[in-house]
């Protein structure tokens, strides 16, 4: 996802076809620019940003529709720019190891073979379990960015995983019918936010949607060319790269979809929960 690094990686013949990473960074691209323009409402539906915008829980009731439009739409701002905004990529060699930081909920030893990522549907609420396989079947999205750990240091990592925007578009999981999310529309009709959990629930993080959908937001299995170690939270972890190491979660356990704000591990101790960046 680097201009100057070949979207391909070694060993990638047999995978799916990459999406365009071109394309959808040049058009994330537009869409930052157009927000620094101005948020004009053809602007966001032609973002999806009405189906979003419906979508989302109706706090007063439904009389005024101006006045719900206008109050969705200060709400969807900050939305839209989370994710439109890209953070910047860096060389692939430029790429070093981090520390590892933070055990919470890898305390314990885990069988790799034995993982399953478990998905708990939210239309239904049933459980949908995924091996690693599944996940390294989707897309492989490869990209070179800075962890930043709100303790102050910052290290550039290449990450290789899966979109979480395309995980729910192969798997609709987050749709409160059930159906298949419209590419013109991806946000609409999705639950507003994700909760994120290690295997013992001793780490949780919880994501907007907007941020979840993000193109540089991947549910990554790969560091540095190499597998993710346990340390830094194999099987799977989150990378989000607009956001502080804290949403980073290392070894996912489960992911479920909320109407609310999920609890988040450093949000309950007192950080910022978007913990942007
Ligand atoms: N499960 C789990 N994930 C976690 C943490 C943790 O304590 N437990 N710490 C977070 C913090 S504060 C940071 S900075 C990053 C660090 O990732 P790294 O150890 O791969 O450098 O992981 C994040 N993810
Ligand atoms: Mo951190």
């Amino acid at each position: 996802m680097n201009d100057e690094t070949p979207a391909q990686v070694p060993g990638d013949q047999a995978r799916p076809p990459l999406v365009p990473e071109a394309e959808v960074l040049a058009e994330a691209r537009r869409r930052s620019r157009r927000s620094f323009i101005g948020l004009g409402l053809a602007g966001l539906a032609g973002l999806g940003g009405w189906g979003w915008l419906l979508s989302r829980p109706n706090d007063a009731g439904i009389p005024q529709p101006l006045r719900k439009v206008l109050d969705a739409n200060s709400r969807l701002t900050s939305a839209y720019y989370k994710q439109t905004r890209l953070a910047p990529e860096f060389p692939r060699s430029r790429a070093r190891m981090p520390r590892k930081n933070g055990k919470a909920g890898l305390k314990t030893a885990l069988d790799p073979a034995a993982w399953r990522l478990q998905v708990k549907d939210f239309a239904t609420g049933r459980t949908q379990e995924f091996s690693l396989a599944d996940i390294q079947a989707l897309p492989r999205v490869e990209m070179t960015t800075e962890l930043k750990c709100i303790e102050g240091w910052s290290t550039v990592v290449n990450w290789t995983g899966a979109r979480f925007s395309d995980f729910l578009a192969r798997y609709p999981l987050a749709a409160r019918t059930g159906q298949p999310a419209d590419p013109q529309n991806p946000a609409a009709n999705l639950a507003p936010y994700v909760d994120i959990r290690t295997p013992d629930e001793e780490y949780f993080v919880g994501l907007d949607m907007p941020s979840a959908l993000h193109p540089q937001t991947l549910l990554c299995y790969e560091m540095n060319g190499q597998p993710l170690t346990d340390g830094h939270g194999a099987p799977l972890r989150l990378v989000t790269p607009l956001k502080y190491g804290i949403k980073h979660i290392k070894r996912i356990g489960s992911i479920a979809f909320a109407d609310t704000r999920p609890k988040d591990y450093w949000a309950e101790l007192g950080y910022d929960w978007d913990a942007g960046h």
